[in-house]
């Protein structure tokens, strides 16, 4: 039986808006694991987030991380198996600084920027499949979570003159660490690819701009990155040329 991937569903030529569900679904395709799609909102993770897998024994597991470790444990680690104890935690530290600092100035970008908001709306009616009246009511709570989540973080605390920066100085190191190479590490792709094709995807498909996907759109080493994984793994996507 194949895997279930539970996601929100793709928008602005992306495979998800979400950088977690992106992540994993590129894992899927990068590991040949047999999968399908659902985007049905009423089905929940005890996490409330998703991407969420229902694997092949009917277990409901949550967590991109976890999901991708627990595939590539159970397949001989096809992905990241080549990869020494050094690359490792060297993967590890870079999709931490994504997933725990720049997606926090990604999701103020959408959700909390004037502009950003202006313009995510129409794509988050679409992913939330809601009648007008219920998104009326539903976005302001989402804004609310997002700013507390922020908040709690403590990033949300400084202005977004100040977020915009610590933002752009991750882009930096991982233009610079990346630099000419195709991949982050070897001749393959791996995990540490699927999340930097995810993040920078998020920020230079969007048809919108700011500070930081500005900034972006400037590491060609980056952006091309991404095309790489687009033209290799989504070949059914129509992705917004960002040249
Ligand atoms: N650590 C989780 C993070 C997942 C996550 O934050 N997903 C967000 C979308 S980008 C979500 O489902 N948010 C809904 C909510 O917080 O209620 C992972 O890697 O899967």
């Amino acid at each position: 039986m194949a895997i279930t991937l539970f996601k929100f569903g793709p928008v602005m030529g992306l495979p998800d808006p979400s950088p977690f569900c992106f992540r994993l679904e590129t894992y899927l395709r990068m590991a040949k694991v047999d999968y399908t799609v659902s985007t049905d909102r009423r089905k929940k993770a005890p996490t409330g987030k998703r991407p969420f897998i229902v694997d092949e024994d009917g277990k409901l597991v949550a967590d991109s991380g976890l999901i991708i470790a627990q595939l590539e444990a159970k397949s001989g680690h096809p992905v990241d198996g080549k990869l020494t104890l050094v690359e490792r935690a060297e993967s590890l530290a870079f999709q931490r600084l994504m997933d725990e600092h720049l997606y926090w100035v990604m999701a103020y970008g959408r959700w909390l920027d004037p502009d950003g908001v202006r313009h995510f709306t129409p794509y988050l009616k679409q992913i939330l499949g809601v009648p007008g009246p219920a998104f009326a009511l539903l976005k302001p709570i989402a804004q609310r979570t997002v700013r507390k989540q922020l908040s709690g973080h403590g990033i949300g605390r400084h202005n977004a003159a100040v977020m915009w920066e610590l933002a752009i100085a991750d882009v930096r190191a991982l233009s610079h660490w990346l630099g000419q190479r195709d991949w982050g590490f070897g001749d393959q792709p791996t995990v540490f690819d699927a999340s930097l094709a995810a993040y920078v995807g998020e920020l230079v498909a969007q048809p919108w701009g700011n500070p930081l996907v500005t900034e972006t759109r400037k590491h060609r080493n980056l952006v091309n990155h991404f095309e790489r994984i687009m033209t290799r793994y989504y070949p059914e996507l129509d992705t917004i040329k960002t040249a």
